[in-house]
């Protein structure tokens, strides 16, 4: 399987994060792309190609206008208004407050675009998130030409940011982008299956009203696990998506044996849709040893993962998400993609 990196998500690099009260080093952190990369070297997954220049257009399929435009200069608002800190919201539009107005000033931008304190804008951020999406493009292209896979090595993740709003890490969602190519290509309908441990709220809000695009999410349970407002079961879609919308909410503690049922029932209905392709939101947060989650993933269980979305044989683009515990990200991500070529009939 071709694998699609680029360094400049190195540029995405906060000073802390805040998490927990406390101010901590990042868990969302450089780290963590290149101990996937050099374990898929080290597995002899296939060729690491370099990412392809996309610009602006196929971002525009997914997200707002003003959304893109305010991240491009959010930066160099902050440093001018505030210097050279993260740049972080601390308020939010919550019940009774207005939606409809965008505020002028940088503190107002983040507040109004955000949904989250826990996804630092830096210096780098906008080289970091560009080259994310272009990572992704540039899977997508190779399957375009017929690769049967992909691995878009994304950094930032994504599958948490929706058309005009960023957070839990996520400010341009990748799978989404690419989903969207996928379907100007000429792909009729795209299943998307999020394996993620946090239910992917902005890929649902993205395709919530669309047929031509299934979410499908697996997740800890939102009355227990962030983001805690999207991610329940009776969230079916709406309108031409009724029925394009599952999510699998988890309790705390969910392990192998306890997810496969669900991993089995998303399986059969992605069969069922018929998808010329399926992109899959790859995150091994699952992992036992996952630093700020609550599953109980062994390391053999990430085969299982690949082998069930192997015996869909379809076009599969995965495309990297959350995944924290630093050490073991690598050999659970490679898991998966083996997992997955080693069962391909
Ligand atoms: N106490 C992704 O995995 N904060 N994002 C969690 C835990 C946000 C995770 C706080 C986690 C976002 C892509
Ligand atoms: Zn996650």
């Amino acid at each position: 399987m071709l694998t699609i990196y680029s360094q400049d998500h190195r540029y995405q690099d906060a000073r802390f994060e805040l998490i927990d009260g406390k101010l901590l080093p990042p868990f969302e952190n450089p780290r963590r792309a290149e101990m996937v990369l050099a374990q898929v070297q080290q597995a002899k997954l296939g060729a690491v190609l370099p990412a392809q220049e996309y610009g602006l257009e196929p971002i525009l399929r997914v997200h707002d206008p003003g959304y893109v435009a305010f991240l491009q200069t959010a930066w160099s608002e902050w440093l001018a208004a505030h210097g050279d800190y993260d740049a972080l919201p601390l308020n939010w539009a919550t019940r009774t407050m207005r939606h409809d107005r965008v505020p002028e000033t940088i503190d107002g931008k983040l507040s109004y675009y955000s949904f989250d304190a826990g996804t630092p804008i830096t210096a780098g951020t906008w080289r970091a998130i560009t080259a994310a999406v272009n990572v992704a493009l540039t899977a997508q292209q190779q399957m375009q030409q017929g690769a049967r896979s992909a691995f878009a090595l994304c950094r930032p993740p994504g599958h948490h940011a929706a058309r005009d709003f960023y957070g839990g890490y996520c400010f341009f969602n990748n799978a989404a982008v690419a989903t969207e190519a996928f379907r100007k290509a000429g792909a009729a309908r795209v299943a998307i299956l999020d394996v993620d441990y946090h239910h992917g709220n902005g890929t649902q809000a993205i395709f919530y009203g669309r047929s031509d695009v299934f979410f499908l999410s697996l997740h800890g349970h939102p009355s227990q696990e962030y983001p805690y407002f999207l991610g329940y079961e009776d969230e079916v879609g709406v309108g031409a998506g009724e029925g394009y919308n599952r999510n699998y909410p988890l309790r705390w503690g969910t392990d192998w044996a306890s997810y496969q049922t669900a991993f089995a029932d998303a399986i059969q209905h992605i069969q069922a849709y018929g998808p010329d392709v399926v992109v899959v939101s790859l995150g091994v947060d699952t992992f036992e040893q996952d630093p700020i989650s609550k599953f109980r993933f062994k390391r053999e269980d990430y085969c299982k993962i690949g082998e069930g979305i192997a015996s869909l044989a379809r076009p599969t683009l995965f495309v990297m998400e959350g995944g924290y515990a630093v050490e073991e990200i690598g050999t659970n991500v490679v898991n998966v993609l083996m997992g997955f070529e080693n069962s391909k009939k």
